[in-house]
Parts: C-alpha cells; structure tokens; sequence
C-alpha cells in the first residue's frame, strides 16, 4: 500500500481545517499546521537541492525546538529516512552512530555543534552539516538553508511497509543499534495507546519531558498531537522541576508525560511545594522504568490527576503495556494496549501460567522491522510477529503484569532468582532512600549476593543506616534477598531514557 506518514500526520490537519492552529510551541517560537507543512516543504526542496536521494539517511543532533519537526517531517516528506539522535551523547559515540548510519547530512543545534565539531571530518559519507541557530562555524544555517526554498513539493510516494525513520536503542549493555521504522508505526502507535488509553482529542495540549529524539518523546510530543489536531509545548532544556512547574504555570498542559525520577523529583523539591499542575491538566504518563507506588499516590494526592504508569519500548516505538484511566494498580505495568498481545515465555519457550516469572514477547503493530547492520541481534529480537523485550514480567489472576527485572539483569542467591528490581523496590520504601540500584556480587565464597547502591534524600544521617536498610529489605521481601553490601552514591548511572545502567555498577565503573 502506498502511504507516507506526512500525508496523514500533518497534510491531513491542513485539509481538515486545522491550518491556522498552533502545533508546535517551543517557547521562542510557534508553528501552526500550515507553516510546518510549507517548512516541511522547504525541507524536502532543500535535501533535494543539497543531493540527498530517497531512502538515504540525514542525522539530526537537536534540541526539542520548532526546527525538530521541520527535518524529521520534511526528511519523511522526500522519502528520505531521519535519524534523531541522543542530545546527550560523546563525540565518539556520535561518530560511531554517524558511521553505521552513513548519514549524508547532519542536522545539528548550535549548543551541540562542539561536541561533534571534531568528528564531522572523519565521517566519509557525511557531506553537508546545517546548523539550527545563528553561530554556525562556517557551516550552513538552518535558516538560511530554508529561506532559500520554494514550498512546493510533491510527497514522495512511499509505501506504508517502508522504513521512515531509523531510532537507535540505547539498550543497557552494549552499543546503540539502530531500529528501522516504518511509514505505519507512527500511526499504528496514535491508533492503539493515544487513543484508546489516553483518549487523546483534539483540544489536548501536551507536554513532554521525554525529549523527541526517544521513542517515547517521540509518541508524546509529536505522533500523539498531530494525530488529533492537538498542540505540543516544546522544551529545550533540561527538564528539572523548576523548568517543567514554570512551563505548566505558563501553558496549562492537559497531558503532561513524565518518568518516575522527575515525578519524584517535583514532588520532594522543597522550594516547589506550592506548585500546582495547572488547571486543564486531566493525565500524566510515566515510562521507562517502574513507577513506585508511593510516587504515583502522592502525585494523585497532591496534582488530583493519575499517573498511567506503563512499559515501552524503541524497537516497538511506544507504550505496549500500560495502567489505564479508572483502571490502575500502582506497582504494576497494568494490561496490553488494546492492539497489542503479549506472552511470556520461560527459557523453552512455553507460555508460563499465572504466578510465574517469564520473559514477555510482544506482537506489536508498530514493531521495527530490523536493527542496521545487526543481523544475529535482528534474529533473536524480531522473531517472526512477535519481539523479544529481554524484560522478566510476572501476570496475575486479573491479567496486569508486573516488571521482575532484565532477564540479563536476574540473578541466583542460594538457587533462588532474585531480581535487583525487587530489592530496589524495597529499598526505595525506606524513608532514607531516594533510589536504589542492585547488582550481585560474589562473596568471600564466590557465591552471588545482592549489593545496593542508594541515593539517600537530602539532610539523611548514615548512622546505622546500612544494618536499618538490610532489616527493612529482610522484614519486606524475604531474608535471602537483602542487600549484603550497601554503597551511598550520589547519583545511579542511567540511559538517557531513565534506565538504570546495573551493568555500569557491576562492571565497577561508578
Ligand atoms: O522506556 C519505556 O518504557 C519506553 C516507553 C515508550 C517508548 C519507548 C520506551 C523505551
């Protein structure tokens, strides 16, 4: 079937009406639908002008502002296949990626221009970089570029089964793979979770502190709204409690999309305990690693609105099992997206009953079709309909699943499976402990015990706070699976997506 994304997303609001509406607001400036379809345009005219050919790739290095949409949406536009990037990244990752993706043409925002400036020599495919911004180094700048365009295009004709947009997996162990997506998924992701969980409408204003190059961001901030008509609210910086309460004091959001550390975060920053949501906030959202109970019942208590805590992923694009609205359980990821079916399996193969610890395999409508370059890794992750997660689920009676763990991440005490996440989650009910993150480690026997590593909340003594620590885990999970050792850390080595980097702690890096 032919299809190209930018058809539906973004043509389909103009023809609809919506034109004049505001789409995208970054705080400096807005966008409404019709100016990002004649920049998309533009886009298009000038990776065409610069020699870019459909199917090749442009890399975007850029922060969450109005340029973002114009190249992901006007590379689409032209048939050829964007691939945002991780703002946080080193020069030599940034080379790695560059390489492996063999991008023609680097997007890059003026603030990340020096951490790549060194590698853009090295990379033999890379033929043009074009700045955001005014300081462009003797490059070309994103403006001028655009100014010189006319903003008549004809969309590449597509097909719906072809990639669009490339995303690379942060993963926690090893080096970033690039997950090929296609034209369907980003409608196949507004389709089942925006609109079946989050009830997503048109009169919704998001607000996301994911940024757009995640999967997750990606969904919130950009595929959600446009599928509805709806407005996002862009933010460039770093999304601390005291940037995310003053942009929801400016533009009362409806949606606000978060992680648990932010909430956490908003909720125990002392100098912001009068701060209020604003008033059309109606949903919060949370990703990327488990939700503790007690954040999303403060939040509740304090905001009024829930916190749909759920589970996605990059290689599925977004959320695939989530809590939904008048039906959540706090500590669990809830049921499957309507759209999605979901197994767990044990280490044969066969399905587990209810109860017991297995690994979850998605069937997913918005499924990559492949890692680039990664052929064994393809094979043992896209297996036919279904896609190995690599997470450790647990079902019970009523159908919600609830997280055990990486299945790289489980380990054996005395026989007995002990996931860190089980452990953490006790940890973290202390009153002590901000975060937790635990790892084994062998004893003076050789044999694996759980060591933690915790963040402690501000003003906390660490008098006789390990010996309290391990009672608490004893007296809550069983007394096998407390932590042996315990390391007071100031900050958990984490993904850019908020994962903690257990292999980070195991290998001794912190
Ligand atoms: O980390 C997650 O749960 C997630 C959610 C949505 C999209 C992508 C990811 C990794």
């Amino acid at each position: 079937m032919t299809y190209n994304a930018v058809t539906w997303l973004l043509d389909r609001n103009v023809d609809e009406g919506r034109g004049g509406k505001i789409v995208f607001d970054d705080t400096v400036s807005k966008l409404t639908y019709g100016e990002l379809q004649q920049q998309t345009r533009r886009l298009a005219n000038m990776l065409r002008r610069l020699g870019v050919r459909r199917e090749e790739r442009v890399a975007m290095i850029m922060l969450d502002t109005v340029d973002f949409p114009i190249v992901f949406l006007g590379a689409i536009r032209a048939g050829v296949v964007p691939v945002p990037l991780n703002t946080l990244l080193t020069a030599e990752q940034y080379a790695y990626i560059l390489g492996d993706c063999r991008a023609r043409v680097l997007f890059v925002s003026e603030a990340l221009l020096p951490i790549v400036k060194d590698v853009i020599g090295r990379m033999p495919d890379l033929e043009h970089v074009v700045v955001s911004g005014k300081d462009a180094h003797g490059h070309k700048t994103f403006s001028d570029e655009l100014a010189r365009e006319s903003d008549v295009f004809a969309t590449v004709v597509t097909h719906a089964d072809e990639p669009a947009f490339w995303l690379y997996s942060s993963g926690s162990t090893g080096m970033p793979k690039g997950v090929r997506h296609l034209h369907s998924n980003l409608a196949a992701t507004a389709e089942t979770y925006a609109k079946q969980v989050l009830g997503i409408r048109e009169d919704d204003v998001s607000l996301s502190a994911a940024k757009l190059f995640f999967a997750y961001g990606l969904g919130n901030a950009l595929t959600f709204p446009m599928s509805v008509g709806a407005t996002t609210v862009l933010n460039s910086e770093r999304p601390t409690p005291a940037v995310m309460f003053a942009l929801m004091n400016k533009y009362h959001p409806s949606i606000f999309f978060g992680v648990p550390t932010l909430f956490a975060s908003m909720l125990n920053d002392e100098t912001m305990k009068t701060q209020r949501g604003g008033d059309r906030l109606r949903i919060c959202t949370s990703a990327g690693e488990a939700l503790p109970e007690s954040v999303g019942n403060a939040w509740k208590s304090r905001f009024g609105v829930d916190i749909l805590d759920g589970v996605g992923s990059t290689e599925l694009l977004h959320i695939f099992l989530s809590n939904a609205p008048g039906d959540i359980r706090y500590g669990t990821s809830g049921r499957p997206v309507p759209g999605y079916k979901v197994r767990l399996v044990n280490e044969q193969g066969a399905e587990v009953a209810d109860g017991e610890v297995g690994e979850l395999l998605v069937d997913a409508p918005s499924a990559g079709e492949a890692y680039w370059n990664q052929r064994n890794k393809s094979r043992s992750t896209f297996e036919g309909a279904w896609t190995r997660t690599g997470d450790k689920y647990v079902r019970d009676a009523e159908g919600r699943y609830t997280f055990c763990g990486r299945a790289d991440d489980m380990f054996k005490v005395s026989g007995i499976w002990v996931s860190p996440f089980e452990v953490e989650s006790a940890l973290i009910t202390h009153p002590s402990v901000l975060e937790a993150a635990v790892v084994p480690e062998a004893d003076p026997e050789g044999l694996l015990k759980p060591k933690a590593f915790v963040v402690l909340r501000p003003g906390t003594s660490t008098d006789g706070l390990r010996e309290a620590l391990k009672e608490h885990v004893k007296q809550k999970i069983g007394p096998w699976k407390y932590p042996r050792w315990i390391d007071v850390v100031d900050s958990l080595p984490k993904t850019a997506t908020g994962k903690i980097q257990r292999f980070k702690l195991r290998d001794g890096a912190q």
